[in-house]
């Protein structure tokens, strides 16, 4: 007999539950007190501020692609179109600029990185993720980090299409951590067993950046 309550014995189904032991992924908070929700030494900013290294790199949605490799045992590769086929999520967030702006409510549309995970299938001993971005730049991730459950690779802002000096195509968005690491212009996705810094992380920029805790230089 089959039991209908028992789910699938696929490769997913274990990953996840051996995620639920280990009690991963439990980083991302969605909500915080009113009190607790701009973090120490900021402040709020209502327009947008355009940072990065200085150059938009000129990629269509027609040109775009993502890679996914690595520690993975289902490498993904997709066109624009295929990126958008998949689940797509709606998610409220705040930005933290370690350059101490902070702008509330910010909707995205996109994949949630969660969703990105089941379809590619991290290996056991994956614990980091490196994005690579079109215009040459890196950050580096926890995998806990990157599997937030507000975290997702964004295509669109208030009902938008992502503007090219905000990161469209896509560009990756972390709300819980300070926004060098939510990559603009993302490329490719490689996970890895052992952290390898980005560009700011070798520039003496903090490793992890939880606005909550200051962690905006290395020594902090
Ligand atoms: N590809 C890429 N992503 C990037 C950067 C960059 O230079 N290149 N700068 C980071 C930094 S330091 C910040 S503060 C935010 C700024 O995003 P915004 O320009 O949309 O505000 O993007 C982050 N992502
Ligand atoms: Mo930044």
């Amino acid at each position: 007999m089959v039991d209908d309550n028992e789910p699938p014995d696929s490769k997913l189904t274990r990953t996840k539950e051996k995620w639920a032991r280990e009690g991963r992924f439990l980083t991302g908070k969605i909500t915080r007190p009113e009190d607790q929700r701009l973090p120490p030494g900021q402040h709020l900013t209502k327009d947008w501020p355009v940072l990065d290294l200085g150059v938009v790199p000129p990629v269509s949605r027609e040109r775009w692609r993502l890679d996914v490799y690595g520690a993975v045992d289902a490498p993904v590769f997709w066109t624009f179109a295929e990126f958008t086929a998949q689940k797509q999520a709606r998610f409220t967030s705040d930005i933290h600029c370690v350059t101490t702006w902070s702008r509330y409510d910010n909707e995205w549309e996109g994949l949630a990185t969660r969703e990105l995970l089941a379809a590619c299938q991290p290996r056991e001993d994956a614990r980091f993720v490196v994005l690579h971005s079109y215009d040459g730049y890196t950050t580096n991730l926890a995998l806990e980090d990157f599997a937030a459950e507000d975290a997702l690779l964004a295509h669109s802002w208030s009902g938008q299409p992502l503007s090219a000096e905000h990161g469209g195509p896509v560009r990756l968005v972390v709300p819980h951590l300070y926004f060098w690491k939510s990559a603009k212009w993302l490329q490719a996705i490689e996970f890895l067993t052992e952290d390898a810094a980005g560009f700011w992380e070798v520039r003496g920029y903090h490793n992890r950046g939880d606005p909550w805790a200051e962690q905006r230089y290395s020594g902090d």
